[in-house]
């Protein structure tokens, strides 16, 4: 008896050995294999000139356009996390970043909220989150975006800070400065 659960055990762990090579990998879901998708490389935003740190692969779902990132080398906790008007990630004498311009807010609201409030920026998102070893991996639903056409040419952005989703105590959420940035293409 002894020794056919012995041979049973190595028989499984022979089969889980094969499974950790073909099936795992596969069975984990991937952005980049989708028809659809728009991949936007990031990039950490620097005095010394911009960093690339990875990519963003914006996907549609039933619930709202996906973001899935796939950065490294981030400062770790939330970050406050939006579409910013302007195809262009470079700095102006305001700062780094200052060129891709406010919230993207089509209809004029002038109101910083939350990803699911109609009267508020189209472009606020919900906070991308960076585990402690500087990685951002978990995905991000925004509710209010369908198509990826509509927000081509436009610039998505990390501030260093997190966001309360209203305009007080401070503005935009207060994420404060821009930390990476890429543009929607
Ligand atoms: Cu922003
Ligand atoms: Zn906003």
């Amino acid at each position: 008896m002894k020794k056919i659960l012995g041979i049973s055990i190595v028989l499984a762990s022979f089969a889980f050995a094969n499974m950790a090579k073909s099936d795992i990998n596969s069975d984990i879901y991937n952005p980049l294999l989708e028809d659809n998708k728009v991949v936007i490389k990031m990039d950490l935003l620097t005095n010394s000139g911009n960093k690339q740190i990875g990519e963003i692969i914006a996907v549609e779902s039933d619930y709202g356009i996906v973001f899935y990132p796939n950065l490294s080398g981030l400062d770790s906790g939330i970050h406050g996390f939006h579409i910013h008007q302007n195809a262009d990630c470079g700095a102006t004498d305001k700062g780094l970043g200052m060129k891709a311009g406010g919230h993207w807010d089509p209809q004029n609201t002038n109101n910083h909220s939350f990803p699911w409030n109609n009267s508020g920026h189209k472009g606020d998102l919900p906070a991308i989150y960076v585990d402690k070893d500087g990685n951002a991996n978990y995905p991000i639903l925004a509710p209010k975006l369908n198509k990826l056409d509509e927000i081509k040419n436009k610039a998505l952005m990390i501030h260093i800070g997190g966001d309360n989703h209203h305009d007080k105590p401070a503005a935009l959420g207060g994420g404060g400065a821009r930390m990476a940035c890429g543009v929607i293409k």
